[in-house]
């Protein structure tokens, strides 16, 4: 090997963790297919029926370990004020005794893999290099999928000492024995005890939001939770949005979109689903790339009819994690095609019929596929400059109060709407499910220092940038006070971008309201939607009482930064009580 930093580093680590072989991974299609082949005969994976669903597998984790673990993932920083209030905190010391020590000895009987990976496309000053160590085959072949994997990140690294480090062992699984620790001093990750997701497939929340996020602090640019397409317009011109929604709240979904057929030539183009890198460009324009090469996406609700892009994506080369498989060996989830199959095998591996009282898919159960196979995937997927960006949408689940869409009257208060955002918790996460809590720019489980210091770089990056992108959110989750859902989301949701598009290229008026700038009548085209004049007025009702106890627990949840809370943002949450109660 080329790069001294790297090889020391492999050798320390396997010392400590003693595997029985070291394998250096180059990516290459017979080195996956080893691997596959280990795992099917010890049964980490099944093979799916291969006329349907060729190259395809199902990987079924332990029962305690389905989703990302926020209460076990530490930021190690030296001072706990600057890893700060929303986040957990481990001195690097501490982490030394109680982490790093469970890595002692911790591959003995297994292989351990080296996983040189990059995020972002190739020859993009903005890509990156990450090198995982890991002990599990599983992990290997999903970094495959969701990265530019093997060769292709050596080279790009050469001897260069410019790559984050991440060693990941399954050690035992156990929940007492599990944690994810950062260290964004060193650009160093360690995670044990968990094979799933986000808390084992390090290039993704941990490098490519964690410490990445800290990387744009320090080199003025963002790292963020967020999709990015590209609108293109009957007339052939494609504008490009970035929008940030918490875990399991549509960001897929909208980057796949399909247009009803009532939306006659337009068309969404899926740049990224999950992670946009912004930086500034020449032009002082934000421009955004996808660091990912796959996508990890949440299977249950996926259908022909609400994400038929994301099942076209996934027919082929793809790994699928928790879901049920029918009889025939093909995948299934709830929310799939057809009629539900009067027998399955459940997630965990157990029969199933629709009597039984538990899901048959794990609610976060999800399929790992290529970008590339998506039908929707843009041309500007692989470019190094990325696309540049107009809009930003930030966007909750929220069964109340928040409207379909309104606009932020600036970059300040942009930046104070992402900020005091809120979002019903999902299955993406253990923990309470459907429990309404602050997730500033959906990045609160994602950002790898101190919020206030966060939401400082968020205002200081666009003060006084003319050819920034405006900033505006939406809600797709609104219900009515029967509880049904108002907005029937999914393709529909391009009318709403389209909106955002005009307002955008100065085509739309919008009226101002308390609480941001909302379409004027007419503006949102609702020609052959189905929602009701009823249901399109509720939909953007600002009752005012619910506004104000709204505006004093968020005035709660920004002085609960205290001192390194930004002046500006405090001003803006009295702005919106005084606009309120005018
Ligand atoms: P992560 O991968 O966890 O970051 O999730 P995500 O933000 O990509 O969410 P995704 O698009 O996978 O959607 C999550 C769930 O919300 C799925 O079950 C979807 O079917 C559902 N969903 C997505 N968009 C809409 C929408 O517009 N309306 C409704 N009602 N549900 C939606
Ligand atoms: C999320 O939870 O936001 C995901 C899935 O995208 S995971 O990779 O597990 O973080
Ligand atoms: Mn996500």
């Amino acid at each position: 090997m080329q790069n001294r930093k790297l090889s020391a580093w492999v050798d320390e680590v396997a010392d400590q963790t003693r595997p029985d072989r070291v394998v250096f991974c180059d990516g290459s299609e017979a080195e996956n297919r080893t691997l596959i082949q280990g795992m099917l005969s010890d049964g980490t994976l099944l093979a799916l029926d291969g006329e349907r669903y060729p190259n395809c597998y199902l990987h079924r984790s332990d029962p305690t370990d389905v989703a990302r673990t926020e209460h076990l993932t530490f930021i190690c920083t030296r001072d706990k004020e600057d890893a700060g209030p929303t986040n957990n905190w481990m001195s690097p010391d501490e982490a030394s005794q109680r982490v790093g020590r469970l890595f002692d000895g911790a591959m003995k009987g297994r292989t351990m893999f080296v996983v040189p990976y990059l995020m972002g496309p190739v020859g993009s000053p903005s890509a990156k290099v990450g090198i995982e160590i890991t002990d599990s085959p599983y992990v290997v072949a999903s970094m495959r999928i969701m990265t530019r994997m093997g060769r292709v990140a050596l080279d790009a690294l050469g001897s260069s000492e410019d790559f984050c480090r991440g060693l990941h062992s399954l050690g035992d699984l156990s929940p007492e024995r599990r944690f994810v620790c950062h260290f964004p001093a060193e650009r160093l990750i360690w995670s044990v005890g968990s094979g799933y997701g986000g808390n084992a497939l390090l290039g993704k929340k941990c490098f490519a939001l964690r410490i990445a996020s800290t990387m744009a602090r320090d080199e003025g640019w963002f790292a963020e939770h967020m999709l990015i397409l590209g609108l293109e317009d009957p007339g052939g011109r494609v504008t490009y949005v970035c929008a940030a929604f918490p875990s399991a709240c549509g960001k897929t979904n909208l980057a796949m979109l399909v247009p009803p057929a009532s939306q006659k030539g337009w068309k969404v183009w899926t740049v990224g689903d999950d992670i946009a890198w912004l930086r500034i460009g020449r032009d002082g324009r934000l421009w955004a790339i996808n660091p990912e090469a796959g996508f990890f996406g949440v299977a249950p609700g996926t259908s022909s009819r609400t994400n038929p892009n994301a099942l076209a994506t996934l027919a082929r080369n793809s790994i699928f994690t928790n879901v049920a498989l029918t009889p025939e060996g093909t995948p299934w989830w709830e929310g799939f095609d057809g009629p539900v199959p009067p027998v399955l095998t459940d997630w965990r591996g157990r029969r199933w019929t629709p009597d039984s009282k538990e899901p048959a898919a794990h609610p976060n159960s999800r399929f790992t596929a290529p970008a590339r196979q998506c039908p929707s995937i843009s041309t500007e997927f692989d470019a190094a400059a990325g696309v540049p960006i107009s809009a930003i949408v930030f966007g909750g689940r929220r069964a109340r109060l928040a409207p379909l869409v309104c606009e932020a009257r600036g970059w300040a208060h942009g930046v104070y709407l992402g900020a005091t955002m809120a979002s019903e918790t999902t299955a993406a996460a253990t923990g309470k499910v459907g429990v309404v809590r602050r997730d500033p720019m959906a990045m609160r489980p994602f950002c790898g220092y101190n919020m206030a210091d966060y939401f400082r770089h968020w205002i200081e990056l666009g003060e006084n940038r003319a050819a920034f992108p405006k900033i505006f959110h939406v809600n797709w989750f609104r219900q009515s006070e029967a509880g049904a859902l108002l907005w029937p989301g999914f393709g529909e949701n391009l009318r709403v971008l389209r909106w955002i598009v005009a307002r955008v290229r100065g085509e739309a008026k919008g009226h101002d309201t308390p609480v941001g700038i909302m379409p004027t009548d007419g503006e949102l085209d609702t020609s052959g939607l189905g929602v009701n004049d009823e249901a399109m007025r509720e939909l953007f009702a600002i009752d005012r009482d619910a506004w104000l106890e709204e505006a004093r627990d968020r005035e709660a949840f920004l002085e609960s930064f205290g001192s390194r809370m930004p002046e500006a943002l405090l001003r803006q949450n009295r702005d919106l009580m005084a606009r309120i109660r005018a």
